[in-house]
């Protein structure tokens, strides 16, 4: 039965006979002293969460660490290298063209998961609305519209826009968007909707943490949330009614990702795969990220935190490593592939991570709220590239980092890595390195580094070969800020 149809006392019913068998009625301790509209609210997050599965994963994830079990069979998973060798050359001129062809038909939308925190970073709002360019300013999620509108007038198509939020900045993430006039692009293909959400449990006793009395202390689920909320939300029927027929996911973090990559693209749906991912080759054995494998034959990632040593080290003959393609959370997942995976029989479950983490708890006491000073804490994630080995086929592209990747994950401060620091100097490279291609004279420091501050706004290209149509400068002069 609907709960608007149950009284608040019925759903209390319900929620205390969930509650007791999970062992987490101390959620309601304070419900007598609520208005009905408080009830209405904590009764609303305590039916949204499956209080069985809570109950396993208190056991094996909370009161208990799980280990990670070496797989039986485990070897490093082959990648498309960047630019094509001889015999790969007319395979990739044929999947660009594939790739360009699904857009201008329409078959092709966007998805950025922004349903993140973004404690690192400490700002004070959806990480999309971060000022991230290097002269402009202009936020994250106008970095992605501006390419979008880009790729849209290039490919005389329509691309939507779906955007993954969280209950906790699904609002403001909105406001933002309408605030801005939804970046120019039409609202009527731009799909906002938020992600699931669980509870974050007491690290030493495994209960549900209450934030006030009328409130449970919750966490967006993970990035790997998308896949379940993309059906739930109704996007999936959206992209089916629209003929999408792939979708590229990025992460709102990275300014340079190409939110729409034609070759990538066309790769993919040439292999029938039904979720690819773009590889990184790591810089180091031990950079913090995610890395390809094939376990028991599938595709599989391993975070960098439970990929043994002995393997994130191997090297071959040659020096390299064996374990190289790092996973930097770019995908394209085929539409069929999110409803059928949705709607087998049984279900599908992503397994969930451990994070230790600071959360904000009622104080009794001194009736106030209070964050802690230490992790306190456990919340529970799953995520995305844990999808890969339930795929069919899987193709993996090899990108380059100043092409595609400089994150804004950590406030700028000395030493700091992935900070809008070190965005400004990577937007300034990839620039530089276009403009270079178009004959435009750069200037470098002594260390090799770019002698000025270039943006590129991506409504003028997304694409080195988009610079052709542009009257570029002759020459950047050392020192100064240039805005293309
Ligand atoms: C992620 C990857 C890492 C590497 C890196 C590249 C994991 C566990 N690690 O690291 O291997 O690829 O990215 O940048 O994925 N998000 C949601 N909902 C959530 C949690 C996150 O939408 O519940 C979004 C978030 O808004 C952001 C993205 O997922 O766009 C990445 O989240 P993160 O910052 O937690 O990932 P990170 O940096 O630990």
């Amino acid at each position: 039965m609907a709960t608007q149809t149950l009284t608040i006392e019925q759903r209390l019913e319900n929620a205390k006979a969930a509650l007791t068998k999970a062992d987490q009625s101390q959620v309601l301790k304070f419900i007598d002293e609520l208005t009905d509209e408080q009830k209405d609210q904590l009764l609303g997050q305590i039916e949204s969460v499956d209080w069985v599965e809570v109950t396993r994963l208190v056991q094996s994830h909370v009161l208990n660490t799980p280990e990670f079990k070496k797989p039986d069979s485990i070897e490093p998973a082959p990648y498309l290298p960047r630019i094509p060798t001889k015999d790969l050359a007319d395979q990739y001129k044929q999947a660009k063209k594939h790739g360009e062809k699904l857009l201008r038909d329409g078959k092709v939308a966007a998805f950025t998961v922004a349903g993140g925190q973004g404690t690192r970073l400490g700002w004070n709002g959806p990480k999309g609305s971060y000022p991230a360019t290097a002269i402009r300013k202009i936020p994250l999620f106008c970095c992605f519209a501006e390419f979008i509108r880009k790729a849209e007038q290039k490919f005389n198509t329509t691309i939507p826009w779906y955007i993954m939020t969280s209950p906790i900045n699904d609002a403001a993430t909105r406001a933002f968007f309408e605030e801005h006039g939804n970046f120019g692009l039409r609202p009527d293909n731009i799909m906002i909707f938020p992600q699931g959400m669980m509870p974050a449990f007491d690290a030493k006793t495994g209960k549900a943490l209450l934030e006030s009395p009328d409130t449970l202390a919750m966490a967006p689920n993970g990035h790997g949330g998308s896949i379940k909320a993309l059906y739930t939300s109704g996007a999936v029927a959206d992209m089916k009614e629209r003929g999408i027929e792939q979708l590229s996911y990025v992460q709102v973090d990275n300014p340079l990702v190409k939110v729409i990559d034609p070759l990538f693209i066309g790769l993919h749906a040439q292999a029938n795969a039904e979720m690819s991912s773009k590889a990184l080759p790591k810089a180091y054995a031990k950079e913090k990220v995610g890395v390809f494998c094939k376990v028991d034959g599938k595709t599989t990632v391993i975070e960098y935190t439970n990929l043994p040593d002995e393997l994130a080290e191997k090297v071959d003959d040659k020096g390299e490593l064996v374990y190289k393609g790092g996973s930097i959370a770019i995908h394209v997942i085929a539409t069929d592939f999110i409803e059928r995976i949705n709607t087998q029989e049984g279900g599908f479950a992503l397994p969930y991570n451990r994070a230790d983490k600071k959360v904000a708890v009622w104080d009794e006491a001194n009736n106030v709220t209070i964050k802690p000073e230490v992790a306190n804490a456990v919340k529970l994630e799953t995520f995305v590239f844990d999808a890969l080995p339930m795929c069919s086929e899987s193709v993996i592209l090899e990108t380059d980092r100043i092409e595609e990747f400089s994150p804004i994950k950590n406030a700028d401060e000395e030493g700091a890595l992935d900070c809008p620091a070190t965005c400004k100097q990577g937007q300034t490279e990839r620039a530089a390195r276009w403009l270079q291609t178009a004959g435009v004279i750069i200037p470098r420091k002594e260390d090799g580094t770019v002698d000025a501050v270039i943006e590129l706004s991506h409504i003028k290209a997304i694409d080195p070969e988009d610079l052709k149509d542009l009257d570029l400068p002759t020459e950047i002069d050392a020192g100064t800020e240039v805005l293309i």
